[in-house]
């Protein structure tokens, strides 16, 4: 079951039952205090199957609980998939709130609250502490602003006191090093060009003293079956972790075809952008959640370095039941 209630005489005797039960990384919903001791309901982060095997293969057919209808028509309109809503109000059910009857004044927030537990984020692009994402290769199909958030993201590392440096991989596109120079020359820090695996290795090499490169690589349609091994073949010798960028105007089964493509090649995570050109993010929102990846921030504008904010899984949640304090709010 993906959310389970944990209910002990201590706080410490339901969190150890929950460790048990979930594993270390399982994620808090809710924590209080009940006649009988405590109460801890915790959740799994959980794959697509499982998502799906919980809800059934056609979610969307049966009707949602009194309760939990208003906010389900408004999170399907901001884009989230049934699949995603079922697990939600499925959760709910071992919770305080009343689901048989509209208007109890905590659902939205503790929905917001369980959706926000099964959203993963990855803040660790934002630290230097761990190295997991030391070396670190932008992805994604053609256009979605691969190159615009590696300078978002190249500037917020400069801005922290890192050592950073630019490679580009894309040599395809007409001008792409061009673009990329220009935005190396703004922040004053090193940038080349690789050819190969080997380019890519030495460059590695030559900026060992960095605590963060990042590599641009040429947009690729996930048709292309072609080129994204070669592009593999990079990223392994490279051992880059790798960030797809994802507009996050992308229908739902568009993000499918997208993210099987790329997969592959391993997503460590995702970066959803063009977040300002779209009604319905939701439905990139919930192809990440259905395969277990998290998101590492929103691109919300043209402007460098600006417009781009860390993936907040509780503002994301908030913003798709429409409780306030929303995103971008
Ligand atoms: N509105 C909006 N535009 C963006 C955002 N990110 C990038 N863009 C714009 O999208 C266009 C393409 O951006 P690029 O960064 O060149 O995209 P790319 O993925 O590197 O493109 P290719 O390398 O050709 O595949 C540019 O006009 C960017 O200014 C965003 O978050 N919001
Ligand atoms: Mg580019």
């Amino acid at each position: 079951m993906l959310l389970q209630r944990f209910e002990k005489q201590t706080l410490a005797e339901a969190l150890a039952a929950v460790h048990a039960a979930c594993g270390p990384d399982a994620l808090v919903v809710e924590s209080r205090a009940t006649r009988h001791g405590h109460l801890v309901v915790a959740a799994r982060p959980e794959t697509r199957t499982a998502l799906a095997d919980q809800t059934g293969a056609r979610p969307a057919l049966s009707p949602w609980t009194r309760g939990f209808q208003p906010l389900a028509e408004h999170a399907l309109d901001f884009g989230l998939s049934a699949t995603v809503l079922r697990a939600v109000e499925r959760a709910l059910l071992g919770t305080k709130v009343s689901l048989a009857r509209a208007g109890d004044p905590a659902l939205p927030a503790l929905a917001a609250r369980v959706l926000a537990a099964l959203l993963r984020t990855e803040p660790r692009l934002e630290t230097a502490e761990s190295t997991a994402f030391r070396t670190l290769a932008l992805l994604g199909p053609t256009g979605v602003g691969k190159t615009t958030t590696l300078a978002k993201l190249a500037a917020r590392a400069r801005h922290r006191g890192e050592r950073v440096a630019i490679v580009t991989l894309d040599t395809y596109r007409v001008a792409a090093v061009e673009q990329l120079r220009a935005f190396a020359d703004l922040l004053d820090v090193p940038f080349a060009v690789a050819f190969t695996p080997t380019d890519l290795r030495r460059l590695q090499q030559e900026h060992a003293g960095c605590d963060r490169i990042f590599i641009d690589t040429t947009g690729r349609s996930p048709r292309d079956r072609d080129a994204l091994p070669q592009l593999e073949g990079h990223l392994r010798a490279a051992g880059a972790a790798t960030l797809l960028c994802l507009a996050a105007g992308t229908r739902a089964r568009d993000c499918q075809v997208v993210l099987e493509a790329f997969e592959p090649l391993g997503i460590d995570a995702v970066c959803l952008t063009k977040w300002d050109e779209t009604t319905a993010p939701g439905e990139t929102v919930a192809a990440a959640l259905e395969r277990g990846l998290p998101l590492s921030h929103l691109c919300i504008g043209q402007e460098v370095p600006a417009d781009i904010l860390p993936a907040d899984a509780g503002a994301l949640a908030r913003a798709a039941f429409g409780v306030p304090e929303a995103v971008g709010a």
